[in-house]
């Protein structure tokens, strides 16, 4: 298998987080900028976006979430997304922390607009705001606090420090101090180690 991430990317970095806390081998990971266009990652995914996982028999895989899916199932035994049918306020938990890596993704690309001089204030405020707002929310469920490594976990890690990369201004830990705290000791995981943003 293939997989083609960029080492920026947020929801690369959950997969390639679940590759290693499977012990998944097998998987070729390609670095990849999808800002080029190159003929490799439109050709599995038409959508031009990472991460894409390209299967033995040719077909591929995206978005993240299929892909955590289908690791967690072929691999884990469902081990980090556990039976769907009877965790639906989980299923929320994990909409949630996708939502907001889509903010974080997007205030990115305001950022990326604010060189060119074309950055909206309107939608920077907007969300930062959902970012904080989601962190507070995350923060009094206490999903970070249970002691089973979980899909959401993985995927909030990934959130936590994709915004320290980007968006550093952004004092959430003010909003969400357990959060900050449990963060500080998941870190320390070698597979945070071996995928830090770049
Ligand atoms: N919903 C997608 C989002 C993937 C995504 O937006 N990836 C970014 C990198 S962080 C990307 O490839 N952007 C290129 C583009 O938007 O054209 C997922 O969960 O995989």
């Amino acid at each position: 298998m293939k997989l083609f991430y960029s080492d920026a990317s947020p929801y690369s970095r959950c997969v390639r987080l679940v590759i290693r806390h499977l012990g998944i081998t097998g998987i070729d990971e390609v670095i990849t900028n999808p800002l080029d266009n190159g003929e490799d990652l439109l050709e599995v995914n038409p959508l031009g976006k990472v991460p894409c996982l390209q299967l033995n028999d040719g077909s591929s895989l995206f978005d993240s979430e299929v892909i955590l899916r289908y690791l967690d199932c072929e691999f884990g035994e469902g081990q980090l997304f556990g039976i769907r049918e009877h965790n639906w306020i989980g299923e929320s938990h994990f909409s949630l922390i996708k939502g907001l890596l889509d903010s974080a993704d997007a205030l990115r690309q305001e950022q990326m607009r604010q060189e060119e001089g074309k950055r909206s204030p309107f939608w920077t405020g907007r969300f930062e705001q959902a970012l904080l707002r989601g962190l507070q929310h995350i923060e009094q469920t206490g999903l970070a606090m249970s002691r089973d490594l979980s899909i959401q976990q993985i995927c909030l890690a990934c959130l936590l420090e994709y915004i320290d990369f980007r968006h550093g201004e952004l004092e959430w830990r003010k909003v969400a101090p357990a959060l900050a705290l449990w963060l500080s000791e998941f870190d320390r995981l070698p597979a945070m180690q071996a995928t830090r943003p770049k």
